[in-house]
């Protein structure tokens, strides 16, 4: 594709744009076919994948030579670090992307190799490594250009981070699949998504009920062509308000990392506030509701889906009925007049989305219980107005503050991965079988201070 594009736009200077810096089609490929002749033959290869031009040519590089790239979350803590790059076997490179290695002459990729390993949560144990094969990606962008009109003379402006789905896949590959001019705004701020005067804008729930909490901010996006959102549910009010301050309706669309996107608004259709769409073409959805009811686990299959957990043919299997489709988690409902996805939540308290990032209570409870003075922890996601969900942590602990709690968490995992809240308990109910009941301990667990 990037090929491809510098033969048609190679002289289009601002091309890609990240953080500031911008660069052609011809100097990223240039950067990414240095890339390539690094990694070539190795089994995957591993960046810090900060908002970078650098983490453009890493993934574009990753394509071109058909070797994997496991994007790491610039902000992850050292246990979070060290769990990516020993699961994956990834080698960490530094990209220069000013070097270039004209020796590189090409591999020939085969489209079920996987491009990319994206590590995500589960509701226990550490994050798990997604394979996602060019093929997988190509139709999903493929489907995603035709339902949001997806093109060339589009600008693409979104400031997400560019280690999962929605902003390395859609955000950067969606953009040099299309032709899109791309804008990263380094952060996805309204003031910043404002001033960059796009066609297409994509963001998470908390980064629109961010944009319309800044009314000039909002209204300066009512010349874009489509606003999309994705990664949880977009609030009704923040819907309402995005549509009378910019005066268009966002498209909504549903996906997973190990799914990619399956569900989605159409530009020009009906867009209405708490669905997400329809199939993408090729892409087949059932609920599997219990005799009687209509909501149920949203299940599907189709040419988008991942290749598997790495190393983890248990994982990968546990994820698939016995009829082969893909169990996504999320309890859905399907209307029956026109066929628009409803989510109606998640089948697991254990798999929090704040901020559109997923976490599981069990990775955050591992590293809670790591703490000398914490004997035991329980986590879960309260709804938030901004985030949607926030973390919050009980423990049981002595002679130690929250803020050390949670700066410990920090020193371990990503930041977003740290409570927002930590309430100290007596203890944490469980049940017979000693599983922690949580709903118990947001209704009447009395908040106890901590013991210095
Ligand atoms: C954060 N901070 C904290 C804590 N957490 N401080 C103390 N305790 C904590 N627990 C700090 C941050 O470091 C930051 O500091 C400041 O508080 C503000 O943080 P926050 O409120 O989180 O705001 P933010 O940093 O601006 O983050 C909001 C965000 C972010 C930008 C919306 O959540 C985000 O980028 N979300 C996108 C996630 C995403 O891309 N998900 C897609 C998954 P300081 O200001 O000093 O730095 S892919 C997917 O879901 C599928 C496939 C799909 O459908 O798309
Ligand atoms: P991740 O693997 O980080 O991509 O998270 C996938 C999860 O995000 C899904 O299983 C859903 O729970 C949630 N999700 C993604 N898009 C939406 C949406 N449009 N509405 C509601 N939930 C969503």
């Amino acid at each position: 594709m990037l090929t491809a594009l510098t033969g048609v736009y190679g002289d289009r200077a601002d091309a890609v744009s990240v953080g500031g810096r911008t660069a052609s089609y011809e100097e990223l490929l240039a950067a990414a076919r240095a890339v390539a002749a690094e990694v070539a033959g190795a089994p995957a290869f591993a960046v810090t994948a900060t908002a970078s031009l650098e983490t453009v040519a890493a993934v574009a590089g990753a394509v071109l030579a058909g070797v994997p790239c496991v994007p790491l979350p610039p902000d992850a803590g050292p246990a979070e670090r060290d769990h990516i790059l020993r699961d994956s076997g990834a080698a960490l490179i530094e990209v220069d992307f000013a070097r270039r290695r004209p020796d590189w002459s090409g591999t020939a990729v085969a489209p079920g190799d996987p491009a990319l390993i994206l590590y995500t949560s589960g509701t226990t144990g550490p994050p798990k490594g997604v394979l996602l094969s060019g093929a997988a990606i190509a139709a999903d962008l493929d489907a995603l250009a035709g339902a949001w009109q997806w093109s060339a003379e589009d600008t693409l402006v979104h400031g997400l981070p560019l280690f999962h789905v929605h902003g390395l896949v859609l955000g950067v590959l969606g953009a040099l699949r299309t032709g899109s001019r791309l804008v990263h705004t380094g952060r996805p701020d309204p003031g910043a998504y404002a001033r960059a005067g796009g066609s297409l804008y994509f963001g998470v729930p908390t980064v629109w009920s961010r944009v319309v909490a800044d009314p000039p901010a909002a209204a300066a996006l009512s010349g874009a062509r489509l606003l999309v959102s994705g990664s949880a549910a977009l609030p009704a009010p923040v819907f309402r308000e995005l549509e009378r301050l910019t005066g268009q309706r966002p498209v909504e669309r549903y996906g997973m990392t190990e799914t990619l996107i399956t569900v989605s608004g159409r530009a020009g259709g009906a867009l209405r506030p708490g669905t997400v769409g329809t199939p993408l073409p090729g892409i087949r959805t059932r609920v599997a509701a219990e005799p009687g009811a209509t909501i149920g686990e949203l299940q599907l299959t189709g040419a988008t889906l991942f290749s598997g957990y790495l190393g983890s043919p248990e994982a990968t299997a546990a994820a698939y009925t016995a009829d082969g489709w893909f169990r996504t988690g999320d309890i859905a409902a399907i209307d029956e007049a026109d066929g628009a996805h409803r989510i109606v939540g998640r089948a697991s308290t254990d798999l929090i989305k704040s901020g559109g990032y997923r976490i599981g209570a069990g990775e955050v409870e591992n590293a809670l219980l790591d703490h000398p003075k914490v004997s035991e922890a329980a986590v879960v996601g309260v709804p938030d107005p901004d985030l949607g969900q926030r973390i919050v942590a009980f423990v049981v602990a002595e002679g130690v503050t929250a803020e050390e709690i949670t700066a410990f968490v920090a020193a371990h995992l990503s930041v977003h991965k740290r409570p927002r809240e930590v309430r100290f308990v007596a203890s944490v109910p469980r049940n017979a079988m000693g599983k922690p009941q949580k709903n118990l301990l947001l209704t009447d667990a009395p908040a106890r201070r901590p013991a210095r």
